[in-house]
């Protein structure tokens, strides 16, 4: 009897020890898996649920339908591996210290993926990070050196490096399905970064999208002739317009031969064209050849408009042919959740590391404050929390990311980030959003496009930017009135009382964020220490 008693015990005790760890690891399953994609200067103008007068991006389209349009979604400082250690790390570039592309991240600085590693999700990354050191908190990453090449890359994995043969945007896909196919456990949730290189300069397309995209013509940006006019020392100087910046080599592949028959000096390489093999030169060659042909024919008769408009165009089917690749890809992905029955508990982020210039003010690149450069594409879908083609208006960053997926994962985020999670969004509780005003400072000059080191608040109805160290001018743009950003309004009177305003706003925000003037010189001094300019 005591026996029995004891036998009943004990059996009770481990059904009970058995049945608790078989809830927790359920409760660990069930958590929501997220998948982060992210495109290198994929600008909203390119994908068609922002607008699609310039290409259609079904794939991508397909998470905004089935999810949520950030259509006021920005980047606080328009440049490629800041924005994405401000992705990890949830602070903003004068906290986390990685102002600019040239100085290294400080591996000190906690990202999310070290926290959601530690919580349990299995993690991965494959594609572009461009930090100059391997990520923490990854059991597995593929990535790019630096900026990667189109053809044939180059990966850096934990164990060494690789070389693929192929095209980047499908082999950073085929790593990305092989993970999940092969090594994703099925017992724990997992956060996967799937990162692509394109479209980022200089813009080469796969083969199969040669012929269609250096065939097609896209309509003028109405400001592609902008002469800078009440901006002359700050959008002026800046070395990113297509006609005077945009190489006809390295850029827009006119071959060498070409140029030296048209009396052509140029100074940029040839970018990823030398990664070629020979049987992918002569594939390139036979579209590209008769492109160079027309050139040679038509340089003579062209003045500065034409050639604006010509580069404009060469420029915009190679762009747009990279996206094509995305896009595609964008879809095996998503099909594979689906044919996994992984969808369901799984959140998709479509986004760029920062918007860009596609003619835009003559512009490419970034950089600047201003609208193109500043806003960013940002599509989220999660099935059974975001209503189905929601489209939401909300001032939103990239600094919102690291947040936004610890409560998703229902981890507490630590408190000196400084991003606001964007679940109550998602959710579509908006009245749980409190936000009016996003921050900006963008820091990497002197430097390649000469753009000038500014920092500036954003409201959904003005822009007030104030650009230093070696000019001290301030800008104020109305948006609503002036949504291509072309008057400056700083020193009109009718506009003091929203200046003063804005200042304050400004100065306010400078200080929840911790930056100041004091920082700022801070980092003109490491510019200094490092000879990149003159004491
Ligand atoms: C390269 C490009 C620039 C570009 C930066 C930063 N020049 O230096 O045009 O602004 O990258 O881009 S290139 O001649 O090397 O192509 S970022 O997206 O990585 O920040
Ligand atoms: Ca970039």
């Amino acid at each position: 009897m005591k026996y029995t008693f004891l036998y009943l015990i004990f059996g009770a005790s481990f059904l009970l020890f058995t049945s608790c760890k078989q809830e927790a690891k359920e409760q660990i399953s069930k958590k929501p898996n997220i998948v982060f994609i992210m495109s290198d200067d994929h600008a909203y103008q390119a994908i068609s649920a922002y607008d699609d007068k310039l290409i259609n991006t079904p794939n991508i389209d397909r998470i905004a339908k089935e999810g949520m349009l950030f259509t006021n979604a920005s980047v606080t400082n328009s440049i490629c591996a800041p924005s994405r250690a401000v992705i990890l790390t949830g602070k903003h570039s004068h906290i986390n210290g990685k102002i600019d592309n040239i100085s290294p991240f400080n591996t000190t600085n906690v990202t999310f993926p070290q926290l959601l590693q530690k919580a349990g999700y299995q993690t991965a990354m494959f594609g572009k990070l461009h930090f100059g050191n391997n990520p923490k908190g990854f059991d597995e990453f593929k990535i790019l050196p630096g900026q990667g090449d189109y053809y044939n890359p180059r990966f850096i994995t934990a164990t060494g490096d690789t070389i693929v043969k192929g095209y980047v945007t499908d082999i950073t896909t085929d790593l990305t399905l092989d993970w999940l196919q092969n090594r994703r456990d099925a017992k724990k949730p997992f956060m996967l970064m799937y990162l692509h290189k394109a479209p980022h300069r200089s813009w080469m397309p796969a083969p199969r999208h040669y012929k269609e995209f250096t065939k097609k013509t896209y309509p003028l940006p109405t400001t592609l002739f902008d002469d800078y006019a009440t901006r002359e020392t700050t959008a002026g100087p800046a070395e990113m317009n297509i006609l005077k910046h945009m190489t006809l080599r390295y850029d827009l592949k006119i071959t060498d031969e070409v140029l030296a028959e048209l009396n052509i000096e140029e100074h940029l390489g040839i970018g990823g064209l030398n990664k070629f093999n020979p049987q992918q030169r002569a594939e390139w060659d036979k579209v590209y050849g008769p492109i160079n042909e027309a050139f040679k024919k038509e340089y003579s008769n062209m003045n500065d408009s034409t050639l604006m408009v010509w580069k404009y165009q060469r420029y915009m089917q190679d762009y747009l042919g990279t996206i094509a690749a995305v896009d595609e890809n964008v879809g095996r992905v998503l099909n594979y959740l689906d044919d996994e029955g992984l969808t369901e508990n799984t959140l998709v982020v479509y986004t760029s590391d920062q918007g860009f210039y596609l003619g835009e003010h003559g512009w490419f690149d970034k950089r600047f404050m201003y609208n193109e450069s500043f806003k960013t594409p940002l599509l989220i879908k999660w099935p059974n929390v975001i209503t189905p083609g929601t489209t939401e208006d909300e001032m939103v960053q990239n600094l919102d990311f690291a947040q936004t997926f610890l409560e998703v994962a229902g981890v507490i985020a630590p408190e000196d980030m400084q991003g606001k999670s964007l679940v109550p969004l998602l959710k579509g509780e908006k009245e749980k959003w409190d936000r009016d005003a996003v921050y900006y400072h963008y820091y990497e000059y002197p430097a390649e496009h000469a753009v000038k080191r500014h920092y500036g608040i954003a409201t959904k109805e003005f822009k007030l930017i104030h650009f230093y160290y070696d000019v001290d001018v301030w800008e104020l743009y109305d948006r609503e009135k002036d949504p291509q950003e072309l008057n400056n309004v700083f020193n009109d009177p009718d506009y003091a009382q929203v200046v003063s305003e804005l200042k304050e706003k400004l100065n306010g925000l400078r200080k929840k964020y911790k930056d100041s003037d004091s920082l700022g010189y801070q980092y003109i001094q490491l510019y200094k220490d490092k000879g990149l300019i003159e004491e």
